[in-house]
């Protein structure tokens, strides 16, 4: 098939999927071009079969706020005209689905077809999605494109409940990892210089929104820190930044803290991790959970959203009440104190990971999906 893609190019986790799906449906055979105004930060140099095209938009001085979607929806109609694509699938609903839903419209004016599928990820229907100044493009948006995905049965539920949609029905299709890039590989982690006296490593990887509860992160840290010797590493960057900062130096953990900023990839250095945490707000899904555990790392986060789908609460990691800091890092301690229940439970993540979200296992649902949603046949004459 050929296949459009548009994502949010920068640090996240529905570009991240989205780009790792490209390069898998690749792989497989298809014809994938990402449309974004940036390269989709997991995308790499060159591969067979895989095109980008940069979403130009122009900066006239009358713009205090450069019309982005409509030059993107001007984007996906050229590509799709000029590479006869089958379908524009589209990842985070604002503004993609509303951009996808006009490209579309300018194609049937011209007597041509192009399928729209959907994947909400998160705050596009949780958050910034209902919120009233997007509220209704975004329930137009989806009830308009041809198909939906949802990345659990949370978000799945989320949706239903807060837009009408009627005759929109939602297929769960849930995040992936290539278990060859996310494994515990321990030499090459730089475990000496993360922790110089043998401390235990704690680490945390996110945009630092926040719905990521930072002052959480800290704080859960700082509950083991006064038991046990070990440091929290912080990979990414955003908003609360500081407020992190600031509770460490509140809590007298900064030393013990280190914030990495922004990194490309995280595979290597999630080998060196003891425990991951994750004491979001809400969690759609919690990719960076499941590449953890598929790096055999158990992790502690919160309960009540689709975390409590990737992580096994009591098996492959342990969920708590949202701002219950005291059980977090009673759990934290419990797993980094007790090494057979540390072993137990780092095999058990990386078993489900395999088994439940490997590329292989996941990768096909999307291709039996497409080809629902375009026609057997679209598949066949053009694939
Ligand atoms: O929804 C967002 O705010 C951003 C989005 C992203 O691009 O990282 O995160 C969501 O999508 C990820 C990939 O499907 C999920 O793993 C995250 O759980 C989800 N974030 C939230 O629900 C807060």
């Amino acid at each position: 098939m050929k296949i459009g893609i548009t994502c949010y190019p920068t640090y996240g986790g529905s570009g991240a999927v989205a780009t790792e799906l490209g390069l898998e449906l690749a792989e497989r055979g298809h014809e994938v071009h990402f449309i974004s105004y940036a390269q989709p930060f997991r995308l790499p140099g060159f591969r067979e079969g895989v095109y980008f095209h940069e979403v130009e938009v122009n900066r006239y001085p009358l713009f205090e706020f450069p019309p982005y979607s409509l030059a993107l929806a001007v984007t996906m109609h050229s590509v799709a005209r000029e590479r006869s694509l089958d379908l524009l699938h589209v990842h985070y609903a604002i503004p993609h689905a509303t951009s996808a839903w006009v490209a579309r419209e300018m194609l049937r004016d011209e007597g041509k077809d192009v399928k729209i599928i959907t994947t909400l990820h998160g705050t596009d229907i949780t958050l910034v999605g209902q919120d009233p100044s997007f509220r209704t493009i975004t329930e137009f948006s989806i009830s308009h494109s041809d198909a939906l995905t949802a990345v659990s049965e949370y978000l799945k539920e989320e949706t239903e409940e807060a837009f009408d949609c009627p005759g929109s029905e939602i297929e769960v299709i849930p995040n992936f990892i290539d278990p060859d890039t996310y494994h515990r590989d321990e030499e090459g982690c730089h475990r000496e210089s993360l922790a110089p006296e043998g401390e235990k490593l704690l680490f945390h990887i996110s945009n630092f929104r926040p719905v990521k509860r930072m002052a959480d992160v800290v704080r859960v840290f700082a509950g083991v820190r006064s038991e046990l010797a070990s440091r929290l590493i912080l990979i990414g960057d955003g908003p609360e930044r500081e407020i992190a900062r600031r509770t460490a130096e509140e809590l007298g953990v900064d030393d013990d803290v280190v914030f990495l900023g922004k990194l490309e990839s995280v595979s290597e250095l999630l080998s060196c991790a003891d425990l991951f945490l994750l004491p979001s707000e809400e969690e759609s899904f919690g990719l960076v959970a499941l590449e953890a555990h598929a790096c055999g790392v158990p992790v502690v986060g919160t309960s009540g959203s689709g975390l409590s789908e990737v992580v096994e609460d009591g098996v492959t990691g342990s969920l708590h009440p949202v701002g219950d800091v005291r059980a977090m890092s009673r759990s934290a301690l419990e797993y980094l104190t007790d090494d057979e229940l540390w072993e137990r439970t780092s095999s058990a993540a990386r078993n489900r990971a395999v088994d439940e979200f490997s590329a292989g296992r996941v990768v096909p649902m999307y291709e039996s999906f497409y080809r629902r949603v375009v026609g057997a046949d679209g598949d066949d004459a053009r694939g």
